[in-house]
């Protein structure tokens, strides 16, 4: 899989990219991450990517002709599954459509300001809105950060344990049971007596009964 970012501040991508699972499947060859600086298409001595807003409301807006140039150079090189824009009032991100963007082959992420951005380019070069969730966030680096890594986890080979992926909270429409490790007492605190019963089919029961209880519990609209 083939990640291409537009951003106007790359920085802000490159620790979450860089690190644990994501930076692994980088690595494996499994999936390329590039992140483009829209800066580097603005026209001028100050590469200008922002003006004024018609209208007069406050605050600059990115301009299209920057954005449309990156957007259809990357097109003449490959044919995108999807040129999403990060945006609060998007699609709300869910397990779904992480597990369905896990098949694209390339797929284009555009980090903007909500506010900001010449609307022609939502209307016109956009294939798809995606928001993590209902509050504001002050551009879309962050939560194009939290959809690649969501996305590439689930990427086939990724995850060297095949299963566990799959044991996620949220893939079998659960939240995950609790884990431990040692000791197997601190401070009184026993880890439950099942999990070092060394009985498989105990085990499996017992994990599925505290999958059950807790989503019911906690997440009580999943169910
Ligand atoms: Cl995708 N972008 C911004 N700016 N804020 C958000 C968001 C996205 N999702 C939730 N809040």
């Amino acid at each position: 899989m083939r990640i291409d970012i537009l951003s106007l501040l790359p920085e802000l991508m490159e620790s979450p990219l860089g690190h644990s699972i994501v930076k692994r499947a980088q690595n494996k060859g499994l999936v390329e991450i590039y992140v483009h600086n829209i800066r580097d298409y603005g026209k001028g001595t100050y590469r200008q990517v922002d003006d004024y807003a018609f209208g007069g409301s406050a605050g600059m807006v990115m301009m299209i002709e920057p954005i449309y140039t990156l957007i259809e150079k990357l097109k003449a090189e490959r044919t995108y599954d999807d040129i999403i824009f990060m945006t609060p009032d998007g699609e709300r991100l869910a397990q779904p459509l992480v597990n369905r963007m896990s098949g694209y082959t390339n797929v284009m992420i555009l980090c903007g300001h909500y506010k900001g951005i010449d609307h022609r380019i939502r209307e016109h070069l956009i294939t798809k809105e995606i928001s993590i969730g209902d509050y504001v966030l002050s551009g879309g680096e962050l939560a194009a950060a939290v959809l690649v890594d969501a996305v590439v986890r689930v990427v086939p080979g990724v995850i060297s344990d095949e299963t566990s992926a799959l044991t996620d909270s949220f893939q079998d429409g659960l939240l995950s049971p609790p884990v431990y490790t040692r000791p197997e007492e601190f401070n009184g605190w026993r880890v439950p007596d099942v999990l070092l019963s060394g009985n498989h089919r105990l085990i499996s029961h017992w994990e599925e009964e505290q999958a059950l209880e807790r989503t019911q519990r906690l997440r009580p609209d999943l169910l």
